[in-house]
């Protein structure tokens, strides 16, 4: 059994999210917080039999959309003097980032 871990954008979550339910798959969902773009973002847990990472993975692949961002820079401390514009920089957000772990043990507590 595997256990998927999988960041993706928020504005993919609900397709994604009615995709892994019309197959029947199991998941949380959690909300989160991208470290660096400080945008939300949405972590999917699904436990998953080995058989069927193929699938799900093909889902992400399928739902998560890579975009571009622009995001300005911290302005540097400037003298009175100076006059400075930063640029927009470029960040490439990928349609998902996917972590997947072996299960060791997996139960149902009724
Ligand atoms: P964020 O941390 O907000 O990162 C958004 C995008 O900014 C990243 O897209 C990447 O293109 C860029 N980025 C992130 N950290 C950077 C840095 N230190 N320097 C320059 N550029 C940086 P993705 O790589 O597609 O990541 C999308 C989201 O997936 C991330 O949002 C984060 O929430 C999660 N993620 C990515 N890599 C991770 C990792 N190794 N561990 C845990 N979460 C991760």
């Amino acid at each position: 059994m595997k256990l998927i871990v999988a960041v993706i954008q928020e504005r993919d979550a609900d397709p994604l999210v009615g995709a892994l339910l019309d197959r029947g798959f199991f998941f949380a969902q959690i909300d989160s917080t991208g470290g660096f773009l400080r945008e939300a973002n949405v972590t999917l847990l699904v436990g998953v039999q080995t058989a069927l990472l193929p699938e799900v993975l093909r889902l992400l692949r399928q739902h998560g959309q890579a975009r571009v961002r622009y995001v300005n820079p911290l302005m540097p401390i400037v003298e009175p003097a100076e006059f400075h514009v930063a640029s927009p920089v470029e960040v490439y957000v990928g349609g998902a980032t996917v972590f997947v772990l072996s299960v060791e043990r997996y139960e149902r507590v009724a």
